[in-house]
């Protein structure tokens, strides 16, 4: 005999049909999304491609002539370009040879998430939002990725500042005049891609942006890093060797970078770990307040170079 269950009004449904209608029902509400049968507004890819280039080629025209380039967009960078954000009547040009921005910020140490930050560099967290653990002395990040983000974010929507990234600079423009002698007066720049590839091709020439005044901010010597300080180096406008960065000594290495950010010869500030580089103070590990607090007072070399 077959079992039979009670409708609401009392009609009798076999159990077996009562079972499949409500996996059918169960079925659809789990197959439906809100996105069904959608269909996208037209589009050609002549409007694609000039919805890019465009824009692109209009960005590079107004940018030849910037108030300040920033080369390298590691946390040191970020953090003035962050700082020149707050003063959107000037143009603030962030060329980075990598596709993605962000240098070694994206973890905290030896690939670990977690991004520690002394005091008082927590500040620029609180301005930026970012949460943090607070530690006495220190604070923690959960992520390293979730400052780098963040302060990406508020940068990229920043009206007065273009990131030009997959861009590097492979040279700087230099030229006297009887006022401030030899002065850095912009960058010399290529697709990071054509960079890497000059010995393969016959002659690859660059592009150029004026600046009135450069921040460089390249982090430590490597196959890319402290390319600035190195080239100043090169043509005598520094007199001193470049000792390198010293071993690391948390405690010292931090002060010494932000107390040693500077024009380091006119119309160019060094900041983050490319200071380590030049004066040969010692890394700090992975600490980053200095690279914050360093790239703040970058921002505000520069104004002060700008205002001269
Ligand atoms: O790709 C580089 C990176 O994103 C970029 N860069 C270097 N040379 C460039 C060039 N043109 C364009 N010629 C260039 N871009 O510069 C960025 C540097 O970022 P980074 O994170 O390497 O340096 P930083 O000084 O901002 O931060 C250093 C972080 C370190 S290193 C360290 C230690 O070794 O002890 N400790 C900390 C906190």
């Amino acid at each position: 005999v077959r079992k039979s269950v009670t409708g609401p009004r009392s009609r009798t449904i076999p159990r077996v049909v009562a079972r499949a209608a409500d996996a059918h029902r169960l079925n659809q509400a789990f197959s439906e999304t809100p996105f069904d049968g959608f269909k996208f507004s037209p589009i050609t890819e002549h409007q694609v491609s000039r919805a890019m280039t465009r824009r692109y080629f209009k960005d590079l025209d107004e940018y030849a002539e910037a108030d300040v380039i920033i080369v390298g967009a590691g946390s040191a960078g970020l953090s003035c370009a962050y700082e020149l954000s707050k003063h959107p009547d000037i143009k603030v040009a962030l060329i980075e040879q990598g596709v993605a921005p962000g240098g070694g910020a994206w973890l905290g140490g030896q690939l670990f998430s977690a991004m520690v930050v002394r005091k008082p560099a927590h500040n620029l967290l609180d301005e930026l939002n970012v949460p943090y653990e607070d530690e006495g002395d220190y604070v923690v990040i959960k992520h390293a990725s979730l400052f780098t983000s963040t302060i990406l974010s508020k940068v990229l929507q920043a009206p007065n500042i273009k990131l030009f990234n997959a861009t590097a600079v492979e040279d700087l423009i230099v030229r006297e005049d009887a006022m401030r002698g030899k002065y850095v007066g912009g960058a010399v720049t290529n697709w990071t891609l054509v960079s890497l590839n000059h010995d393969t091709q016959m002659c690859m020439d660059p592009n150029v942006l004026e600046s009135k005044v450069m921040v460089s901010s390249t982090g430590h010597d490597g196959p890319m890093g402290a390319s600035g300080v190195k080239r100043l180096q090169k043509l005598g406008m520094v007199n001193t060797g470049i000792p390198g960065m010293a071993a690391l000594d948390m405690n010292t290495a931090e002060d010494a970078v932000v107390n040693n950010t500077r024009e380091v010869v006119p119309g160019m500030v060094i900041c983050g770990m490319e200071v380590a580089e030049l004066d040969g103070c010692p890394r700090m590990g992975p600490t980053f307040g200095a690279m914050f607090m360093s790239g703040q007072k970058a921002a505000h070399c520069a104004l002060n170079s700008l205002r001269r």
